[in-house]
């Protein structure tokens, strides 16, 4: 296709310096990380996730799935997930609650969830946010990756308009990068947590996106980001707030968080990271490290409760 179009791009994965460093930690510890091709994006560059494993055998773990950087622009998120990645490795067999963790379930941590936007981000427009997919029809490029899942698609909080931020993509998983999640997740079969991060505004998320119904498990995925978020401002004294994504923040369909809860993965949480606006998408680069440190503490406390659940 990309072919036919004229747009066969000789891409390598030079431009993406986080998939250096991915290669960095699995080369480091081979018995704990590896680096997975999941698909590649619109562009054809590949999605890779780190996946973390102490199993020995080939019987499949419960697993928890860690994404960032669905919106190329939320650079704090690509930036927490990398940081993260070393933090795993490092307080493995240190650290009781990443140990014990890792002794029950693996972990598949995915930085960059939309590689195209983000080397666009990079490279053209700083605040690019969606794909960069081209729909024959429209002059206006990408489509909202936060949208484009199963879930209520084109429902309320997203636009049938190609030229809006919210666009939803002509069908569920029209995005390849989202398809490429879909698919491996539902041919390994046993998730029991999802997180996705993004930024900003300081806020830890539960289901639902698409309505203000109550989700079923509501007042058990209340109290465990009350804690995680607990957990977080213990660091340095970030607040952050808590509550289901519709009432929080605003109505959204088609987004993964409310797709893997739909799905049978009752652990799904969506983290907007720092700042509260003052910054917003441009977070000065000293405060990538205390944001990543003290989202580590929130995210442990989540992945501590899915596995004694
Ligand atoms: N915010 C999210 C967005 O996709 C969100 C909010 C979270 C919607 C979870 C739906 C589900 O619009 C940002 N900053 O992208
Ligand atoms: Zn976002």
């Amino acid at each position: 296709f990309l072919k036919s179009q004229g747009l066969e791009y000789s891409v390598t994965i030079e431009d993406l310096q986080i998939y250096h460093e991915m290669d960095s930690i699995a080369r480091d510890v081979p018995d704990l990380a590896s680096r997975v091709k999941i698909g590649h994006s619109f562009e054809n560059r590949p999605m890779y996730v780190l996946k973390f494993s102490t199993a020995k055998g080939r019987r499949r773990r419960p697993a928890i799935w860690l994404n960032a950087g669905i919106h190329s622009r939320e650079w704090i998120s690509q930036a927490t997930a990398i940081w993260t990645a070393r933090k795993i490795v490092s307080d493995y067999g240190k650290d009781p609650a990443i140990t014990s963790i890792l002794q029950k379930m693996d972990i598949f941590l995915l930085p960059v969830a939309n590689p195209d936007g983000y080397v666009y981000t990079q490279t053209q427009n700083r605040l690019w946010r969606k794909t960069r997919s081209l729909s024959p029809g429209s002059h206006c490029v990408g489509a909202d990756p936060n949208r484009n899942w199963n879930a209520s698609f084109a429902g309320e909080g997203a636009s049938d308009n190609p030229c809006s931020e919210i666009y939803h993509g002509p069908h569920p998983n029209s995005e390849v990068e989202v398809k490429s999640v879909v698919d491996f997740i539902q041919e390994h079969g046993n998730f029991k947590c999802f997180i996705d991060l993004h930024s900003y505004s300081q806020l830890l998320m539960y289901p639902y996106g698409y309505t203000v119904k109550k989700a079923p498990d509501a007042d058990e995925l209340d109290q465990v980001a009350r804690r995680a978020a607990k957990a977080l401002a213990s660091l340095s004294g970030t607040t952050y707030q808590v509550g289901p994504t519709c009432t929080t923040v605003y109505p959204a369909s088609g987004s993964s968080v409310d797709w893997a809860y739909d799905n049978g993965i009752k652990y799904a949480f969506t983290f907007e990271l720092r700042d509260t606006g003052h910054y917003g998408f441009l977070l000065p680069a000293n405060q990538i490290i205390p944001t990543a440190e003290e989202t580590w503490l929130g995210l442990k406390t989540i992945m501590e409760h899915v596995r004694d659940n």
